[in-house]
């Protein structure tokens, strides 16, 4: 029995099918996903369809294209030019498939390892992450996602956190900025190398940032390989940090 932790898939249905071949997962092993299942890719409805299926195999922590569609199913976020997420909304399984999504963790730890989409702010420990986290699934299971996705609240400002962040200043400030970590403006420093983080006493596993690609750091493991942008789905094996690597089907969205 091992356990596959898998980066964005975002619709990529056809080359997570090949990945889940290449790795030989079997009915014993469990899949870690870092969230963004679905947008901008071809087969969103089939990503949801197979996960959903895994039933307590799948853990899976919720990206911000996955807050997306609970917003927009919820009419409470506009579309955007660029979504692929009408098969999702029109088909006949939507609510079975978008309730559980909405069950879904924003942060799951297990042991030394914690899985969160994007980053955790260096001043947070893991335990104030956790806090924090538990705040933002309590609004979700309750429906209240106008609450987390149009407003100010502090729950708010901490789901940015775990859903988007990649880089910051040494205040703790968000840097708007997504190019590939050499790159970064003055001042400002990839979360997880950041001096001054204090969730280093875990191995921190995420997705979102495509152009930081596989990152294999003693206290943090970047999983987006950019599938859904014509390069690669990538799986690390927990127990051993064993690497699968499976090139895009899709054409690059
Ligand atoms: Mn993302």
């Amino acid at each position: 029995m091992a356990t596959y932790a898998i980066g964005d898939v975002q619709g990529c249905a056809t080359t997570l099918e090949r990945l889940l071949g290449r790795i030989g997962f079997s009915a014993r092993d469990r899949l870690w996903l870092a969230g963004d299942l679905v947008n901008r890719g071809p087969r969103s409805l089939d990503v949801l369809r197979v996960i959903h299926g895994l039933g307590a195999r799948a853990v899976v922590v919720l990206g911000n294209h996955d807050l997306h569609l609970l917003g927009r199913a919820a009419g409470v976020t506009e579309a955007k030019r660029r979504d692929t997420l009408d098969e999702v909304l029109a088909a006949p399984d939507r609510a079975t498939l978008l309730d559980w999504l909405r069950a879904r963790p924003i942060l799951h730890r297990e042991g030394s390892h914690v899985l969160v989409h994007a980053g955790l702010l260096p001043r947070w420990t893991v335990e104030e992450a956790l806090e924090r986290a538990a705040e933002i699934e309590t609004l979700l299971r309750k429906g209240e996602l106008s609450e987390l996705l149009s407003k100010e609240t502090r729950a708010a400002r901490s789901l940015q956190v775990f859903t988007r962040l990649r880089t910051c200043r040494d205040d703790g400030r968000m840097c708007d900025f997504d190019g590939p970590p050499d790159e970064a403006p003055d001042g400002c420093f990839p979360w997880f190398s950041h001096p001054k983080r204090r969730s280093t006493d875990v191995t921190i596993l995420f997705g979102h940032w495509s152009a930081l690609g596989l990152h294999l750091g003693e206290d943090a493991i970047g999983l987006d390989t950019g599938c859904v942008w014509g390069r690669a789905l990538s799986a690390v094996r927990l127990e051993d940090r064993a690497v699968f690597s499976e090139p895009a089907a899709e054409p690059s969205a």
